[in-house]
């Protein structure tokens, strides 16, 4: 089956709420959306996930069109793809930018997925009816404010609480909540902020029972992290540092990290990310699968890649309605008691609403194509 079309928009959505990072705030996010179309008319979508600078990775919002439009595109162009697995390897030779490389892979799975007549999760091997989800919180400005958060997210059962930390707003803060919460599954998430001047500081979140803290270390770093895991007993999860099968495997390798966040446009796409998964199973390495604050299209993906079994730790992909007055799928999606039902319509098994998306949109360009995807 041909792709004849595709289409690339740019929508602006602003979030309930401000997210604060190590890095900074985001409110308004700028996305694009990509909507491969085939000969019949079956359309997959792909999201992408950077931000609108570049501050957690070196893409964002208009590097990925760029490269969607001037390269990746193009490039799939050049002759047919008979699996989706092919994109990846069609990319290959384009160093980075795996977060445009994964919005149009993404896509390409799930046009193959309803083409097939099955789930994405199907199409993945994923095995799961439901995944277990947590809520990841930003820094807040005061500590009691934080305690209402997560109380209101624990009372509505969401499985694990990630909190991002920075230096000055770390030991005091996860302590506070360890003590108001001491039973419930908690971490923090430094996104890069500390060297390993702060071993001392780092070192006291021993004594607080965390699942793992996230990223404290350079986002290109893995030698340090392993200096840094060897000094504390909280396992160090990896975000940042991982871009593929094989950083995973060397930080794996050298002791960095002794869980992995996986983010499918991090790694550039879904292809590579079962390929970090089964990495991660074979080896009994917990994985779970990270957030990058998306809107539907990104949600359904995190959903169907987080049904293999290998994610045995609950994620960051929470409810539509944690970021969104409204989201632009059809059901949104929802938690209940801390799980998310696999959906079990074809492909991402969310309808895009094309009404919202149009009340969003920002821009949008078609591009004639002779993909033939077979
Ligand atoms: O480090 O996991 C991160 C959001 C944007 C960029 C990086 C990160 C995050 C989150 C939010 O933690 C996860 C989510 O709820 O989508
Ligand atoms: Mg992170």
């Amino acid at each position: 089956m041909n792709i004849k079309e595709i289409i690339l928009r740019k929508l602006k959505m602003r979030m309930k709420h401000p997210f604060t990072t190590s890095f900074g705030t985001l409110l308004d996010r700028y996305i694009y959306l990509i909507e491969v179309v085939d000969e019949n008319n079956i359309s997959g979508w792909g999201e992408s996930v950077a931000g609108n600078y570049p501050l957690y990775s070196e893409e964002t919002v208009e590097t990925t069109r760029h490269m969607l439009e001037d390269v990746l595109i193009p490039l799939l162009n050049e002759a047919p793809i008979y699996h989706p697995d092919e994109v990846n390897e069609r990319f290959k030779n384009i160093r980075g930018n795996n977060i445009a490389k994964a919005t149009i892979e993404s896509a390409i799975w799930d046009l193959y997925a309803k083409q097939q007549n099955i789930t994405l999760a199907e199409a993945l091997g994923g095995e799961r009816k439901q995944i277990e989800v947590g809520i990841s919180l930003g820094i807040q400005d005061n500590i009691d404010e934080l305690l209402a958060l997560v109380n209101g997210f624990v009372t509505e059962g969401y499985k694990r609480i990630k909190i991002k930390i920075k230096p000055g707003k770390d030991v005091e803060v996860m302590q506070r909540v360890r003590d108001q919460f001491p039973d419930i599954q908690l971490m923090a998430d430094a996104n890069s902020a500390y060297t390993l001047n702060d071993v001392e500081t780092l070192a006291k979140l021993d004594n607080l029972n965390l699942m793992m803290i996230e990223q404290p270390l350079a986002h290109d770093d893995i030698i340090d992290h392993a200096e840094l895991q060897a000094q504390i007993k909280t396992p160090i999860c990896l975000d940042e540092s991982i871009h593929s099968l094989e950083d995973a495997k060397k930080a794996i390798r050298i002791n960095s990290c002794k869980i992995i966040n996986l983010k499918i446009g991090r790694v550039g796409g879904l292809t590579e990310s079962k390929k970090i998964h089964d990495f991660c199973l074979e080896n009994n390495i917990p994985l779970w699968c990270g957030g990058m604050l998306e809107v539907g299209v990104g949600r359904a993906h995190n959903i169907a890649m987080t049904s293999l079994t290998g994610f045995t730790l609950p994620g960051d992909t929470a409810a539509s309605s944690r970021y969104w007055e409204e989201d632009i799928i059809d059901p949104e999606v929802t938690v209940n008691n801390g799980y998310i039902n696999i959906p079990d319509r074809p492909g991402i098994g969310y309808e895009v609403n094309r009404e919202k998306i149009a009340k969003y949109l920002l821009e949008e360009k078609r591009f004639n194509c002779r993909v033939q995807l077979i």
